[in-house]
């Protein structure tokens, strides 16, 4: 069957199951590339005809053409470069007319594509030209710098297997799918809203206006390939978005993923989504203020203004067949206990309103989240994946010299948790570890950090999983810890104790007879006597044996503990 698309028909680039298989046997004498994330998401549509009428990644001439006039070089609209970026080293391999086989990270081979261009990309043209800006605070251009390969492949696609999913597949459909349920289902007009966000009450105001306004059925249609980084993972999200159709009018709302990878790139990337929907069956899409805006530049300016998104679809409106649905921001007001378009406020009339900050410091605290806002099964969803403080992970990481009572605190404070009785605990104390996880490795500077690196990723497993970890090596430097922090902070609570106790008391100590051997010159490379320890510059705490009994610090920490908010 046809169907209607962008620049024509819908470009559908699989081959059939027989031609299919033959390409397989085919694919394995051919130069093999390894598709990123990004590829992944992008070749997708390519092949599913999400992004017709592209019939592959985009040629020299057709990419220039995007960024000079926002078209393809025959003259269609097309805002986006859709590039197959690779390292100068593969490159090199390739002769122009080869086939190369595109492969997932398993290995299965997604495409077959026919090299017709290679060349090296003026990465700071294409900054400017389709993000506005060389700047790499913008997530796409950081890419376009930091992960894209030196150059660039373009061709034709003949696709041979759709990249997998294994995630919410019932909620998985190509634009020919949908075209075809929309027919079923008689939706002869349907207005989509594009998404990277859990949406709240606000949101479903806001698109069911949309879908009234124009007497369209309505497709939420978010985004599950790749969003902003830091957004909210699309499991919890997809789970969100499901219990969040449930509250709209039957039969006028359905949701869809989209395996698109957004660049954040505001007014061109509005034009693309609007692209994209089209060729998925829709007639409108609703675009709102700062459409797929990044947020902030290196100046702390938004990169794009608020309705700039608005004036291109609007410029470009004869030709984009699609219509826009433009939306203000919608409000809650008090004393009508209804939301309102921002412009609709009366004076007097009281204007409630969540910001995402707020909302977030809200679930980092188990405060309540009022009705008004959003859903409750939403809100739960979100606390599942966002749990309060005092349910999320932890480590702690005391770093100090041998002898230093590290491991007498850590036992301590280990028992102490584990008489509080509300999460599973992990000591990693550093013979346990030595023991168990870096049997293999001696003291070197080089082994020493890999010890920690070890130590740190199974803390940050554990605190991922919403339990406490304790580690208690020596760590003598700075920037392994750093590293170790960077890794678990994003994950839950990171303590950094310093257990201060100085050499002189150590040695002095000399509970094992080591510092002994070290001065002796029996043992090598001993911390504090012929290896270095760097002194932490911002622990959390700082406890100096001496003057504390380990019952003391052990409370200090728990104390420490309480006032972040990480136990209750
Ligand atoms: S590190 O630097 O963080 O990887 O060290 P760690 O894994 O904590 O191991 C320190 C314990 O190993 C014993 N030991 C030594 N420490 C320092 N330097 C040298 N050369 C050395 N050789 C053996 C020592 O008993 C340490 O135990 P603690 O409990 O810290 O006293």
């Amino acid at each position: 069957a046809e169907y209607n698309a962008h620049g024509g028909t819908l470009k559908q680039l699989y081959l059939s199951e027989e031609e299919a298989k033959l390409a397989k046997e085919t694919a394995k004498s051919l130069l093999s590339w390894d598709l990123t994330h990004r590829q992944i998401c992008d070749i997708e549509l390519l092949l599913n005809g999400g992004f017709s009428p592209l019939e592959g990644f985009l040629t020299q001439q057709d990419y220039q053409s995007v960024l000079d006039k926002m078209r393809l070089a025959n003259g269609v609209l097309w805002p986006m470069p859709v590039t197959l970026d690779v390292s100068a080293k593969f490159a090199e391999q390739i002769e122009l007319g080869d086939e190369i086989a595109l492969r997932d990270e398993e290995g299965v081979i997604i495409a077959i594509m026919q090299v017709s261009d290679r060349w090296q990309p003026n990465k700071a043209e294409e900054a400017e030209k389709i993000f506005g800006a060389n700047d790499q605070t913008h997530p796409a251009v950081s890419y376009l710098f930091n992960q894209a390969g030196e150059i660039y492949l373009g061709g034709k696609l003949k696709g041979v297997s759709t990249p997998s999913h294994y995630d919410f597949k019932a909620l998985r459909d190509t634009p020919a799918e949908l075209q075809d349920k929309f027919k079923k289902w008689g939706w002869n007009k349907v207005v989509a809203f594009q998404t990277r966000n859990p949406m709240h009450r606000a949101h479903q105001e806001l698109t069911f206006r949309a879908a009234k306004q124009v007497e369209a059925n309505l497709l939420i249609q978010p985004v599950v390939g790749m969003t902003k980084p830091g957004d909210i993972d699309h499991f919890s999200r997809v789970r969100c978005y499901e219990h969040l159709v449930k509250h709209y009018p039957e039969q006028t709302t359905t949701l869809s993923l989209l395996p698109l990878a957004m660049r954040m790139g505001g007014p061109r990337e509005a034009v693309w989504h609007a692209i994209i929907r089209k060729n998925y069956g829709c007639t409108h899409f609703i675009v709102g203020r700062d459409h797929a805006g990044p947020g902030k530049n290196a100046q702390g300016e938004d990169f794009y203004g608020p309705y700039d998104a608005q004036n291109l679809m609007n410029e470009f409106k004869d030709e984009l067949g699609i219509e826009m649905v433009p939306f203000q921001m919608m409000v809650y007001v008090k004393e009508r206990a209804e939301y309102q378009p921002v412009d609709n406020v009366q004076e007097g009339e009281t204007v409630l309103n969540i910001s995402g900050t707020e909302f977030r410091r809200r679930l980092a605290e188990g405060l309540e989240i009022p009705d008004w806002f959003s859903y409750s099964e939403v809100v739960s969803e979100l606390r599942k994946r966002y749990p309060a403080r005092h349910k999320q992970g932890v480590t702690v990481f005391f770093t100090g010299l041998s002898g230093s009572g590290k491991s007498t605190i850590a036992n301590a404070l280990l028992n102490k948790l584990m008489e509080l009785g509300d999460r599973s605990i992990t000591l990693l104390d550093g013979d346990v570890v030595r023991k168990h996880l870096s049997s293999e490795l001696g003291f070197s500077k080089e082994h020493r950090n890999l010890n920690i690196q070890r130590i740190g990723y199974v803390a940050s497993e554990i605190t991922k999983n919403g339990g406490i970890a304790i580690c208690a090596p020596i760590a003598p430097y700075r920037s392994t810890r750093r590293e170790v922090r960077e890794m678990i902070a994003p994950l839950g609570g990171f303590i950094e104790v310093h257990v201060a106790t100085s050499l002189e008391v150590c040695e002095q100590r000399d509970r094992k007879g080591l510092y002994a051997k070290a001065r002796e010159g029996i043992i090598k490379e001993f911390t504090g006597i012929s290896d270095p320890y760097e002194v932490p510059e911002n622990p959390e705490l700082i406890i100096d044996t001496v003057n504390c009994t380990p019952d003391e610090a052990a409370q200090r920490i728990i104390l420490k503990l309480e006032s972040m908010g990480y136990i209750k």
